[in-house]
Parts: C-alpha cells; structure tokens; sequence
C-alpha cells in the first residue's frame, strides 16, 4: 500500500480486505444513481464487527471519511464515495446470528441481502414482510439506513416496523447494542429509532435482529386499467374498505409502455391512461366473490375499465412484474428522479397541483410517473429529452424539484417518502424538516460522530 493511511489500516488489520484497483474503486463508489464520478480512496471489506469497530477508529484518528456500504441499489446518492472515502462494504458480512423461535426473531449481520433475510425466514415457517423490486441485491443495512418502504407497506409500514435491535458502530467508534430484541423498553431514548433513516450518518450497523410474522395468507392478484386520476383514488377507497389488501400500486401508460418494451407481457388490450395492481387476501370463496364484486361495481360506476386476476402464480408475477420492472426498463435512460409524499388523505389535492405543475415546467421532457397510492408515495421519473445536454437537463429538473417541494410543503409533505435524502436530496430538506430540526439533527450527528467521518456531505448540506 503506497498511502500510508491505508498502510496502517493494514497494519491494524493484516487480515483485512483491502481493494484499490481502479476497476473496484469504481464498482464500489456508485450506487444506482449515476450522476457522480466515482472515486474512493479505497474499499474495505470487513468481516467482523471488530473489524469495523477498528476501522472507524481509524478513519477518526486519520481523519478519513468513511461511506458505509451495503448492496448499492440506492436512489438518492446516499451510498456514493466521489471524494476520496473510503467504502466500508458489509457484504462480506452476510451471515445469520441467530434465530429465536419463541420470540420469533431473526438476527443477522447487516450486509445480507433482503431476499436470503425473506427466504431464512420462510424455511423457519415465518415471514419477513418488507419487501420491493431491488430485494435480490439490496441489503438488509441500506434498507435501515433508509428505512426502505416498498410494495406492502399498507399493510406491514415500513422497516422501522420490523427492528427489534441493533449493534452498531459509532462515529466515534462505540459499540451498542441498541433494544436487544426487547418488546418493551421504557427506559429512556430509543436509539435504535434513531439510527433508522440516519443514512450511515449517525452510527455503522453490524447486526440487525429482526421481527418475523406469520406468513401472508393466500391472495390473489388483479391489474386494473382506469380512465382518469379520481377513478383511481374511488377505487381505492372501495377496494380498501371491501377487501384486505397487501398492496395498492399504480402507475401510467408511459410506465407500461417503457416495461413493455422491455420485455414485460401485456395483460389488458388497449391503451388506458392508469394501471393498478393489487394484491388483497383471499383465503376462501367468500373473499375471492368479494374482489369480484368490487370490481363490477368499480366497472358498473365507470372507475374501472377493464380488468383481469391472475390464476396461477406465474400470471401473479407477470402482473407484477409490470409495476416492478419500471425502475429497470427506465434505468438506461439515467431518469431525474423525486420520491415523494403527503398524507394519503391530502394526496388528490396534491396530485392535481403536482399534475399542473409538471404539465408546466416540463413541455418537452416525457415525466413518467408512479408508486404507492395508498402510502401517499408518487415516484416521478424525467426522461431527458434528446438534444438537451446533461447538465442543462439537472438544471431544469432542479428547478422543477424547487417548485415540487414549495408544493409539497404547503400539503405538508415529504420531499423523500423512502429512498432517503443523500446527495440528491440535500438542498430540499429545509422544505421538509425546519430548521429547528435541522439543527437539532446536526447536534445529534456531533454527539455520534464528533468528528463527522461518517457519510459526510449526505443528508446536510454542510456538515
Ligand atoms: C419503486 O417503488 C422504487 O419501484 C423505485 O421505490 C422508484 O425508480 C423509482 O423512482
Ligand atoms: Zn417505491
């Protein structure tokens, strides 16, 4: 190792792995976001919790700044390394701790990717419920760092639903083991709240011990075409209050199109503006005649026009596979992404001013839009149009972003519903959070992290 920082850090760590290679560095250095160039100093690959621990007293003593890293699927920049960091991954740390059937909790290391969390937990006859498109290369980490959402949070919330405990690694190199798989705990501040959604900000998770529930009981699976906007939020509301849903997602024609295009089967004939696909329980005849009924009456009332439910499970996953595929058929084109959210009943008035808007500032480029309707979670993807160079395309889109928060605001929304703030989102978290809070979060961040070498620049723009 020529730089004697990293000399030492070997020195420190015979054992520990080390990349440099240009190749690595840049692998390392990015997330899905593509606006940044990556370059880390090097990338770490630790496989203890000693390890880390031993790692960010270095970074302190050292003054290097560390970007934690788990399976890179981020959105909002919060994962990349563009100035010399060094990239702590976790993936080599991937292992199951512990299983505890009595209280019914999985503990694992932070580098496991969801699906082997979901799939450990399945072959113990339980379930882990959170759940999205990125599940085969996330990591169960990033989705704390993030306090990812995804496909069933109307009826499981959010990871900070599933936590039970945490060991984590400080800024200033503590250990803490954080609520210990308690159920209750009235003993003062929850920090392991806190380090859910800090964005590596706060503390480096190693372990995470998660709750498990009964798995979901049969369900079935419908995909909706419907006319106008206001069609899709009475059918939410008749589907919501007539069946029991496990997920509400809709997204446009301009979505579908860029799906189908992508290797997606079609599934309705036609061209409509707005598609749903909806999962709800269906145990028995009773349940699946209810779905039935909501949808006549939903077609009866002109808010549906058309539909079809999947009979067997490969139908089931290729509806699905049209709301989850849009990210990726979309990926090619580097979209301009927003991620945001109001309170589900604020959402038509939101949606109409949010449609105006876009309709406006955005004459050219295609706005592909999409998400969570019964969270209040819209994802908006800008294409850039073709002529418009990269920079002058973010400089519009910035604009329009300045716009979208004074909007979300006044509905009193969230500029980032669940991909986290980051890099991408730092100059708007004043439109969410006030100022009070901001620095009451930054005071926070000095006592976990004095000397801030944990994932600085994300989240604040200073600091
Ligand atoms: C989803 O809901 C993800 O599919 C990604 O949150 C959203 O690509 C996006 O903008
Ligand atoms: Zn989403």
């Amino acid at each position: 190792m020529s730089d004697p920082r990293l000399a030492d850090l070997s020195r420190r760590l015979p054992d520990l792995r080390l990349l440099t290679a240009s190749g690595e560095l840049e692998h390392y250095g990015r997330d899905w976001t593509r606006r940044w160039t990556p370059a880390p100093l090097a990338i770490a690959l630790p496989s203890t919790t000693m390890d880390v621990q031993t790692i960010v007293r270095w970074a302190n003593e050292h003054h290097v700044a560390i970007v934690p890293s788990g399976g890179r699927t981020g959105l909002s920049g919060g994962a990349v390394a563009a100035n010399g960091e060094l990239v702590l991954s976790l993936e080599r740390m991937n292992q199951v701790v512990d299983f505890n059937a009595v209280d019914r909790t999985l503990t694992v290391q932070s580098g496991m990717i969801l699906q082997h969390v979901q799939e450990t937990a399945r072959g113990h006859g339980l379930h882990y419920p959170v759940d999205f498109a990125a599940r085969g290369s996330c990591s169960i980490g990033g989705n704390i760092a993030t306090n990812a959402g995804g496909i069933r949070v109307i009826r499981y919330g959010n990871t900070r639903e599933w936590i039970a405990g945490l060991t984590v690694i400080t800024g200033s190199g503590e250990l803490l083991e954080l609520n210990r798989g308690l159920v209750k705990n009235s003993s003062g501040y929850d920090f392991r709240q806190l380090m859910i959604g800090s964005e590596g900000t706060l503390g480096i998770v190693v372990e995470a011990t998660l709750k498990l529930t009964d798995p979901p009981p049969p369900s079935q699976v419908m995909l909706l075409a419907l006319p106008d906007m206001e069609a899709l939020m009475q059918v939410f509301a008749l589907f919501q209050s007539r069946l029991a849903l496990q997920a509400f997602e809709f997204f446009t024609d301009h979505a579908l199109d860029h799906v189908l295009a992508h290797g997606a089967q079609r599934a309705i004939e036609g061209e409509y503006p707005y598609h749903v696909v909806t999962e709800f329980d269906a145990v028995d005849e009773r349940m699946q005649d209810a779905a039935l009924a909501a949808f006549e009456h939903a077609l009866e009332q002109g808010w549906v026009s058309d539909g079809v439910i999947a009979n067997s499970e490969s139908q089931a996953a290729a509806l699905w596979r049209l709301r989850e595929g849009i990210t990726e058929s979309l990926a090619p084109r580097r979209p301009y992404k927003n991620d945001v959210s109001v309170r589900v009943s604020a959402v038509p008035a939101f949606l109409q001013e949010m449609q105006a808007l876009l309709a406006r500032e955005y004459p050219q480029a295609e706005v592909v839009w999409f998400g969570h309707i019964g969270d209040g979670n819209l994802h908006i993807n800008v294409l850039r149009p073709d002529g418009l160079a990269e920079d002058a395309f973010i400089a519009q889109c910035e604009h329009v972003t300045r716009l979208l928060a004074e909007t979300l605001q006044r509905h009193g929304g969230s500029i980032s519903a669940e991909h986290g703030i980051g890099l991408v989102k730092r100059a708007y978290l004043g439109s969410t959070r006030s100022a009070a809070e901001i620095a009451l979060m930054q005071g926070v961040r000095k006592v976990f992290d004095p000397l801030g070498v944990l994932n600085p620049g994300k989240l604040f723009e200073q600091g």
